[in-house]
């Protein structure tokens, strides 16, 4: 592979990569240009060595499988670290380590780990070309499926190096290690935008640029610069008449972002559309005018495949059918890719780990919960045409959701914008498997951002706050639940496509429109201001989903002021006084009272 011309490396760069090298013992060193023939020599080496398998090249031309260790399918919050000299600068959310500990710690681990491999050197860009709001990081990596899919995730190479002038980049230093879950890290040196990490291959853990720099390093970047870096979704929403409102939402991991981005409005809603901008991180900066405007730092998608059909969404299935990496889903024998939710189950296929799997003989999934496909949003049919745009898309509202099987209605919005700050604050939802650990327990998982936030998050909730002051045209602030479940344990709502309702309505609002009862909560619809055509879902439903239980949100209520508290003296008196109007809006309002404004309208 051909090494960069060392004129063309910045010194920054250079001397960098020299003093890993001293620490690391790489064989070799290759510099990774981002072009095509790279891509292929990289998968060339990884089929030929076993690391990928190549997938029906008729079917899904240019599609690969990769299959994990066993013990690294997922995000290991247990092993991500903040790094900085203070604790009270990391919070109770994060995993703390003295800085002075982490360096030490970690360099020490990192000692002689690359020696019979190759060092990959990966400058990337994350943002639009010729963006004020871009960023330059280099990723040093010794493994190539990480060399690979930073090429689909990120824009790798000259682009990258063009934009470096001599000020900073984030630095991230990555190693498989032994891929064992011991002495396992993902540390982050906010100090330093410095990331390294040791002993996973995984998306979240490996792919540097994306939560450790887009995210984690990004939060800090953006609070002391005054922008936002936020786990969510940006999209284009295109109404019969082809007017545009962008919206982006913040969900937890595997709650829905991936599948809002790529929405296919339903047959019912002809003429409508929705335009991908992000599909996982949004990065946020005012405008002159005050407006919020978001970018997509990244390229591509590392989504997950689970549950993804034709029925579903025949979007996400069209973007896979080519120049695709997979990992951990089954294989089927004529070595095309399967998931649990695809469609019939075969008799027989290869499970997530290679071994046999025979209906009514094996047990247990046959693609990991957490199988994921990693593509090139370029590709997609429906990406927004100003994804490109390197101002970003001006944002009229931000939508806050999650996985809740009971309490939050389908969707509401709220009274104010410090109103709408609680709301992402007080944001619970039950953990999925893209984390190492328990599934579906509720846990705080504020503004989506929980794992991501690399400071205090009490900061973090002061940052959102500041922004009422900065500017006149805020969003407008919803909260949305397309996972609401019936006492039969399944969901009320189809989902998916018919989401698109949800949309119509907060769109409606946006524009001063759309019919909504005040409740303690907030604004809820009228079942009659949603276009429910096609859904199926009876009246008694659509009335539960929209319903106030006056009594669950006070028990939800009270389960935030536990949260907040254990946040300390930094929680902001601003947000605590907001949580005490919500909780006397409650107080005064009556269940009967609710009920009747919901059934009068
Ligand atoms: P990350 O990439 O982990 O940040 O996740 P994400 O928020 O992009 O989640 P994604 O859209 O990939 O969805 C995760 C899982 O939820 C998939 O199995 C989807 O099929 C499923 N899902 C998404 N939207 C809906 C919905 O509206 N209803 C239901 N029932 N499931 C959904
Ligand atoms: C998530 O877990 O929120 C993801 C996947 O988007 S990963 O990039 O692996 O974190
Ligand atoms: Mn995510």
């Amino acid at each position: 592979m051909p090494r960069s011309d060392e004129n063309d490396i910045p010194r920054g760069i250079s001397e960098w990569i020299d003093s890993v090298a001293k620490i690391t013992w790489p064989d070799n060193i290759v510099w990774c240009d981002g072009s095509e023939s790279q891509y292929r020599s990289l998968i060339d080496r990884m089929v030929a060595d076993g690391t990928l398998i190549e997938l029906n090249s008729e079917k899904y031309p240019g599609c690969y499988l990769h299959r994990s260790n066993p013990n690294d399918v997922a995000r290991s919050e247990q092993a991500t670290y903040i790094c900085a000299k203070n604790s009270e600068d990391v919070g109770p959310t994060n995993n703390w380590m003295p800085y002075k500990e982490g360096r030490r710690k970690l360099l020490k681990l990192f000692e002689g780990c690359m020696t019979g491999r190759t060092m990959y050197v990966i400058p990337y860009l994350l943002g639009p070309k010729g963006s004020p709001y871009s960023q330059v990081g280099v990723e040093l990596t010794d493994s190539p499926y990480v060399a690979a899919s930073m090429q689909i995730m990120t824009k790798v190479g000259k682009v990258a190096l063009e934009r470096f002038k001599d000020g900073c980049f984030v630095k991230g230093l990555h190693s498989m290690g032994q891929l064992g879950p011991s002495n396992r890290y993902i540390c982050h040196f906010p100090d330093d935008n410095l990331i390294m990490s040791l002993n996973s291959n995984y998306g979240g853990n490996a792919l540097l640029s994306k939560k450790c720099h887009a995210l984690r390093l990004a939060s800090v970047m953006a609070r002391n610069e005054g922008w936002l870096a936020e786990h969510m979704l940006v999209i284009g929403v295109e109404d019969p008449d082809g007017n545009m409102t962008y919206l982006t939402g913040a969900f937890p991991s595997a709650s829905g972002k991936t599948n809002l981005a790529m929405l296919k409005p339903p047959e019912s809603m002809k003429g409508w559309n929705v335009w991908a901008v992000s599909d996982d991180i949004a990065w946020i900066h005012l405008d002159s005018e005050g407006r919020f405007r978001a970018i997509n730092p990244e390229s591509g998608l590392f989504a997950v495949a689970p549950n993804s059909n034709m029925k579903t969404n025949p979007r996400i299935i069209g973007a896979v059918k080519k120049n695709t990496i997979f990992t951990n889903v089954a294989l089927q024998a004529d070595k095309t890719p399967w998931w649990e939710g695809m469609g019939e189950h075969p008799r027989v296929l290869w499970d997530w780990q290679g071994k046999v799997w025979r209906a009514g003989r094996s047990s247990g999934n046959a693609a990991h919960p957490n199988s994921r496909f990693t593509t090139s949003i370029q590709q997609y049919p429906f990406l927004s045409p100003e994804y490109n745009n390197p101002y970003g898309v001006p944002i009229s509202a931000i939508i806050f959701g999650g996985r809740r099987s009971d309490l939050i209605p389908l969707v509401y919005e709220s009274f104010s914008w410090e109103h709408g700050v609680l709301i992402g604050a007080m944001l619970r939802a039950e953990t999925t498997a893209a984390a190492a650990g328990e599934i579906g327990i509720l846990r705080n998982d504020p503004m989506a951002m929980k794992p991501f936030c690399g400071y205090h998050i009490a900061d973090y909730f002061k940052h959102w706050l500041s922004f009422r002051s900065k500017s006149k045209k805020l969003p407008k602030i919803f909260q949305i639940n397309a996972f609401r479940m019936g006492r039969d344990g399944k969901f009320l709502w189809p989902g998916y496509g018919y989401n698109l309702a949800i949309l119509r309505w907060i769109i409606d609002r946006c524009r001063g429109k759309g019919d909504a009862v005040e409740t303690p909560i907030g604004h809820l619809p009228t079942p009659e201001a949603l276009d429910l055509t096609g859904t199926g879902v009876a009246d008694s439903t659509i009335r539960e989903l929209l319903s106030v239980d006056r009594e669950g949100w006070i028990n939800e209520l009270e389960s935030s002021f536990r949260f907040f508290q254990s946040l300390g003296s930094k929680f902001p008196e601003e947000l605590r006084q907001e949580a005490t109007k919500f909780e006397n809006r409650l107080r005064l309002s009556s269940v009967a009272k609710t009920k009747a404004t919901l059934t009068a309208n």
